[in-house]
């Protein structure tokens, strides 16, 4: 199978797996697993930020996140497609107790008049607006990068305001691979970062916030209660400490996979893609002779999985495990599929 469904499918490489066997550990809840500390304090200096702590996903790094930046009735503001907002089980509402303003971004990304235009007058009738989170690249954008200028323009309006900034970096590696952007940088003008060490770098298990010490700190108490306090966690820190060294400057690959799998399909009658949009290792169209989920169960009868992420849309997405040599096999079975 040539599995493009997401870049979360990757399984551990044989170095990989060598270095989560010997890892050393200890109990982590009691602070004494060196590889998890190890990769904490290497991935707050590579983010700029005093400390970081490992999560279980990348979805609990953001809801404490979310958790750690506002109060019950408070308002966080996100892009309608925001992985925070659209994916997360509605964690903002039932772990935070927050509502979430929707920015109609385009592709994810929204621009400061736009987070202007949606503050609130101080008054005891509206909620008070705290935070603003920001998806780089965005998922649901087609693994959209925000512009540095962008993200600028976003943290004068809010800081303009007093709020907050947080960052769902989960794929930041393949935005700081596609820009040259260092991801401190990147990192610099949000007051927290989640990041994957699950998605294109290919480790097994694991994410991690960065910020503050002060709120990481009280992240970990939060990340107790949700019984995120993770014991031994060192075999498999190990694995994302191993992807954190040698598996991001490899994105490269992933992005031209992505491109030429764009080239490819749009080279077949049938359906609707702009290769131009790809920027980094995601791949959306659409298929308008049939339904998204149709189309995705043809390729997967010819060996290639995707995810039909909408009635009429498809991802792909290219990570660890697949070759330039797949990625021609994929566009000759879209090519049957299309023709059956
Ligand atoms: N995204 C997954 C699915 O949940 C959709 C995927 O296959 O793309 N932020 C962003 C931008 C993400 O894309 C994801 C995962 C997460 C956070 C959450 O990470 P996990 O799955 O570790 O909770």
């Amino acid at each position: 199978m040539i599995d493009l469904r997401s870049d979360t499918v990757t399984k551990p490489t044989p170095p990989m797996r060598q270095a989560m066997a010997q890892a050393e550990v200890g109990d982590d809840v009691f602070g004494d697993d060196p590889t998890v500390q190890a990769l904490e304090a290497e991935t707050a200096a590579l983010l700029g930020k005093a400390a970081a702590l490992y999560t279980a996903s990348g979805t609990m790094a953001n809801q404490l996140a979310v958790r750690g930046h506002t109060e019950p009735g408070d308002e966080v503001l996100v892009d309608a497609n925001a992985h925070i907002y659209y994916y997360e089980a509605g964690g903002p509402a039932a772990l935070s107790g927050v509502m979430c303003r929707c920015l109609n971004g385009q592709r994810g990304i929204f621009t400061g008049a736009d987070v202007q235009g949606a503050l609130r007058p101080v008054d005891p009738h509206f909620p008070r607006t705290r935070l603003v989170c920001v998806e780089n690249t965005h998922n649901r954008g087609g693994g959209k990068v925000w512009l540095l200028e962008q993200i600028k323009e976003v943290e004068a309006a809010a800081r303009k305001h007093g709020l907050q900034m947080h960052l769902d970096g989960a794929r930041l590696w393949n935005a700081s691979v596609a820009t040259g952007i260092a991801e401190r940088d990147y990192a610099a003008p949000f007051d927290t970062v989640s990041i994957c060490f699950s998605k294109g770098l290919g480790a097994p298990v694991g994410s991690a916030l960065a910020g503050p010490r002060s709120f990481i700190e009280r992240a970990r108490r939060f990340r107790k209660m949700l019984g995120g306090g993770m014991r031994q966690a060192g075999i498999i820190a190990a694995g994302a400490l191993y992807a954190l060294r040698h598996h991001r400057a490899r994105l490269v690959h992933d992005h031209a996979n992505a491109k030429a799998l764009a080239l490819g399909l749009a080279a077949l009658q049938g359906l609707e893609i702009e290769p131009a949009a790809v920027e980094t290792n995601m791949v959306r169209f659409r298929v308008p002779a049939m339904p998204a989920q149709q189309f995705a169960e043809r390729l997967k009868s010819r060996g290639v999985l995707v995810l039909a992420v909408g009635a009429d849309t498809i991802r792909a997405v290219t990570n660890l495990m697949v070759s330039a040599e797949d990625i021609g096999e994929a566009v000759a079975a879209a090519a049957e599929a299309l023709k059956e």
